[in-house]
């Protein structure tokens, strides 16, 4: 079974109708909304964004119909309601991934700014000209450009660990690249391009072991993964809350209290201060710190929500079935003539990118489109990634609990329409 560092469970592929797939679909509305003049919709797009079951879209209906108000302002029933809504999904959020407290979970936009957050304060305080900032070669942007800025600014140097032609990280190189300067160490949970589960206990071991903070860009580990936090040790634990069921707009730093106490605010505004003067400003206590101006209080609703669903139905539920579609969908695909598959590491979340000889990515997205069969295709905000393995973009499927069997089956039949059209 799925572990409380990630591990993915081996016999997936012996049990095929571990959910209740159809009773799922159901929470779906948007499933059943045909497309393109009427076609069911086969949505294989999930690392993009997932789509939201009822209880998700009920919730926010119910927040603005019933509890709609600011957060930490008033005095009155509603900002009392909308304060308690948002500070109880806090408390959810923290149970979902093992934290120790509430503190130490800041309700942010995304992954994205839960980096940026990190790299914009506790980076410019704590990384100076000549230090190093350790990455490997399969991160998402999310996780490159905010390193390139603070590099820039302090002077100091982003180093890269490499990965293998299956999209593996080479373990030895990454310790190799670990030195006593080495500041900080960010690495994706899983990686969106590829699929690749990168060892992350024992890159956090190896890291800590060298004196270096730790931030893991968990965008593709939450939606698949059971995640312990304190169990894994790591200092900061980044996601997004529409990648897992929830809003858009909706994210998580992680962050441990002790370090997070020790950061300086990034934004200032309203929420973030205890007291301000002309003179000098004090600071709110964790997380308020981290929070200024009124949050997307709807949004941190709706992905209590979510992360209730998902606990509902069971995070190492969900793991199984998509590793069963994802072993599913791979041996298929690479029945079909002309398919190459671009990572192929041994550990995958469920995502398979892939090449289509002769055919130019997109057009494989347009065509399969005109099915109702929604995919990404492109270099998926990882182009040092692309390069790597030496194609400008990918064509990527990749599943979610609702997705069946069925749905990989028509994957490869709008494949095979691709094929037969580029003959
Ligand atoms: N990947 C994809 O199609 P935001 O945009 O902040 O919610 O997430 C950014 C991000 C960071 N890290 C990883 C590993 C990600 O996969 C993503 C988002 C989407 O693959 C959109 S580019």
């Amino acid at each position: 079974m799925t572990t409380a560092t990630g591990t993915l469970p081996r016999s997936a592929s012996l049990i095929q109708d571990f959910l209740d797939v159809d009773r799922i679909r159901d929470d779906f509305p948007i499933l059943h909304h045909p497309v393109r003049g009427g076609r069911a919709l086969v949505y294989l797009d999930n690392a993009a964004t997932t789509q939201k079951p009822r209880q998700v879209i009920d919730r926010i209906v119910r927040y603005y119909s019933e509890e709609n108000s600011n957060v930490h302002r008033g005095v009155h029933y509603l900002s009392e309601v909308a304060t308690d809504a948002y500070e109880k999904a806090r408390t959810t959020v923290k149970r979902f991934i093992g934290a120790s407290d509430e503190k130490e979970i800041v309700f942010t936009r995304g992954t994205t700014e839960g980096i940026n957050l990190v790299a914009q304060s506790w980076g410019r305080k704590n990384v100076g000209a000549g230090d190093e900032i350790l990455i490997t070669a399969i991160e998402h942007h999310s996780n490159i450009v905010p390193w390139q800025l603070l590099c820039e600014e302090k002077g100091a140097r982003l180093r890269v660990a490499p990965v293998n032609d299956s999209g593996e990280l080479v373990l030895e190189e990454f310790a190799r690249l670990l030195t006593p300067r080495t500041k900080l160490v960010a690495f994706g949970h899983a990686s969106n391009a590829l699929g690749t589960i990168n060892p992350i206990r024992k890159m956090i071991g190896l890291a800590h072991a060298a004196g270096a903070v730790v931030l893991i860009d968990g965008a593709q580990g939450v939606p698949h993964l059971h995640i312990d936090v304190r169990d894994l040790d790591c200092d900061f634990y980044a996601f997004s809350g529409h990648k897992v069921y929830g809003p858009t707009g909706t994210g998580v730093l992680y962050g441990k209290e002790a370090i997070l106490d020790a950061m300086p605010p990034w934004q200032g505004g309203g929420d973030m201060i205890l007291s301000v003067s002309f003179e000098k400003t004090t600071y709110n206590a964790l997380p308020y710190k981290f929070e200024a101006g009124t949050p997307n209080i709807e949004g941190v609703v709706g992905l209590a929500a979510a992360l209730d669903y998902v606990s509902a139905i069971g995070i190492d539920a969900i793991a199984t079935h998509e590793q069963d579609l994802l072993h599913y969908a791979t041996k298929r695909l690479l029945a079909v003539e002309g398919v190459r598959i671009i990572g192929t590491a041994a550990e995958k979340a469920s995502v398979i990118s892939f090449v289509l000889e002769g055919v130019h990515p997109h057009d494989i997205g347009t065509i399969l489109d005109q099915e109702g069969i929604a995919i990404r295709t492109g270099h998926h905000c990882a182009q040092p990634l692309m390069m790597r393995f030496n194609v400008p973009a990918t064509a990527r499927a990749s599943f979610a609990m609702y997705n069946t069997r069925e749905e990989a089956d028509a994957l490869i039949v709008g494949l095979q329409k691709v094929m037969e059209l580029f003959r």
